[in-house]
């Protein structure tokens, strides 16, 4: 498995912030927790390369939102902020060696945050980022390999995966406040504690769930429904309404 991350740019202050008034974020603070994170992915066995900071670009550290990578093709997302959008060429040149490339085109816009990939099912948020015009080119760049979009209405909250993610196969960590857990009844549903509103964003990878300190209740819940867990703060990044999966693009070499 390969990890692409992105170096904390020195100009994350410049941020965009949706939900969260300005907290200035510690860049000393904030890149020791990005090295921890990039240490727990190789722990996991992961190679990680590792782009160079970008001083012009505040939130490029949140590698995810820039492309959906399958094993079969990497989607580049067209990011529903125009400050974002410059991101893309250094992603695509990361990706290039790996994948074939194909990009959402104006004016459908998506971020990775709002697409949550379980087996052939991809589930993809309607937010303030994506939108339907994004969605529906998704649909048909992936609909040729089997996969099946499946689109969610997203309320309070930035994207997708900040209400959701999977927590092993078929398990799936959830605040209920923001998506509609009736999407996902079948499967194993974990809760959060209501207490603490940003603990659905997990990292999954093989059998292990890396989690956020920051939200305690909800760490004993996973553990105790047997899920092995790796800790990593993130909580400086979160000021830049940021999670752990937020950080990454991983995917099968
Ligand atoms: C933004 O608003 O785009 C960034 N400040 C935070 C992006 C977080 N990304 C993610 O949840 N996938």
């Amino acid at each position: 498995m390969i990890a692409i991350t992105r170096k904390v740019s020195p100009s994350i202050n410049q941020c965009e912030l949706t939900y969260l008034e300005r907290d200035p974020i510690n860049l000393e603070i904030a890149n020791d927790q990005h090295e921890n994170y990039e240490k727990a992915l190789r722990s996991l066995g992961l190679k990680v390369i590792s782009l160079p900071p970008a001083p012009d670009l505040p939130d490029s550290v949140f590698v995810e939102d820039i492309a959906l990578v399958l094993d079969e093709i990497a989607i580049i997302t067209r990011p529903g902020v125009v400050s974002r959008r410059k991101e893309v060429a250094d992603i695509k040149n990361a990706l290039k060696p790996y994948r074939e490339l194909v990009s959402i085109q104006a004016p459908g816009t998506l971020d990775g945050g709002d697409i949550l990939a379980a087996g052939d099912t991809i589930y993809v948020g309607v937010s303030s980022r994506s939108n339907q015009e994004g969605i529906q080119q998704l649909q048909e760049f992936v609909n040729p390999f089997g996969y099946h979009v499946e689109a969610i209405s997203v309320n309070g909250c930035l994207h997708l995966k900040s209400a959701v993610t999977l927590v092993g196969e078929n398990i799936f960590l959830i605040n209920p406040e923001w998506i509609d857990k009736e999407i996902f009844k079948g499967y194993r549903i974990i809760e959060i504690d209501e207490k603490e509103k940003n603990a659905a964003n997990a990292l999954l990878i093989d059998q292990t769930v890396i989690y956020q300190p920051s939200f305690p209740e909800t760490a004993e819940k996973l553990a105790d429904a047997g899920l092995n867990l790796k800790m990593v703060d993130s909580s400086e990044l979160g000021k830049a309404e940021g999670a752990l999966t937020c950080c990454s693009l991983i995917f099968r070499s």
